[in-house]
């Protein structure tokens, strides 16, 4: 009797470790000065090298599988200025959780020309879910405010102050993505005012852990009627 009980507790424990497994969606993204020598951030990073991209795929960090999601930019700028790594991130600042050790991925940027906007497009994702959007914008030498946003939903940020010396980055919660494609749109650009920068960039979904299985659910009733039957017995 003693060895159908523990069988029945062994199967409650399964599923309670079972149901603390989300469903993550992690897309990591390092935009990158083309004139750096830095090293890319390695692991299950997105880094992209080119000013101009269209539908380059992109992998899932936590997976390393690409499943279709892709980015794309346009830029509505005359050129990009070649960056310094030490004018684009200071090092003793520690910035999002998810940056690699080295913070390899801030230390160098993509940059705006004056006054005008380019905009970063990751297409692919899901309609129907509300996602996390993250972005480091930071360079020491523009103190001024920049308009950044995403699907529309704007805010002013100041990649001199707020970047660089304070180590913050801008977040939009609840990001749903449109469009027949699945788009995610961030805009970069002017509030009248100076270079826009971007250095790295996260879209994150978490999704809550699934049910209890019913299987589990069968084997705690079944711990609950056989302790019932013997004390009928007693
Ligand atoms: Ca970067």
């Amino acid at each position: 009797m003693r060895s159908v009980k523990t069988l029945a507790v062994m199967v409650a424990v399964l599923a309670l470790s079972g149901a603390a497994h989300a469903v993550v969606i992690d897309y990591r993204i390092d935009f990158e000065d083309y004139t750096t020598s830095l090293p890319d951030p390695g692991g299950n990073w997105n880094t992209i090298p080119t000013q101009t991209a269209t539908g380059v795929p992109l992998t899932e960090f936590t997976t390393g599988l690409s499943t279709g999601v892709n980015l794309s930019i346009v830029k509505h700028v005359a050129s990009w200025a070649s960056m310094s790594p030490a004018n684009c991130w200071k090092t003793a600042n520690p910035g999002p959780a998810w940056l690699d050790v080295n913070k390899y991925a801030v230390q160098d940027c993509f940059r705006g020309n004056w006054g005008l906007h380019a905009t970063v497009t990751v297409s692919g994702l899901d309609t129907s879910k509300a996602y996390l959007v993250e972005v480091v914008g930071s360079y020491s030498t523009d103190p001024e405010l920049c308009d950044y946003s995403v699907q529309g939903v704007g805010q002013q940020f100041n990649v001199g102050v707020q970047g660089y010396t304070n180590g913050q980055w801008m977040t939009w919660l609840n990001v749903v993505p449109t469009g027949p494609t699945g788009d995610i749109a961030l805009v970069l650009g002017p509030a009248g005012s100076t270079n826009p920068a971007i250095n790295a960039m996260r879209i994150y979904l978490e999704e809550a852990p699934p049910p209890i299985a019913e299987p589990a659910m069968l084997g705690l009733f079944g711990l609950t009627g056989l302790a019932a039957r013997r004390r009928r017995r007693a």
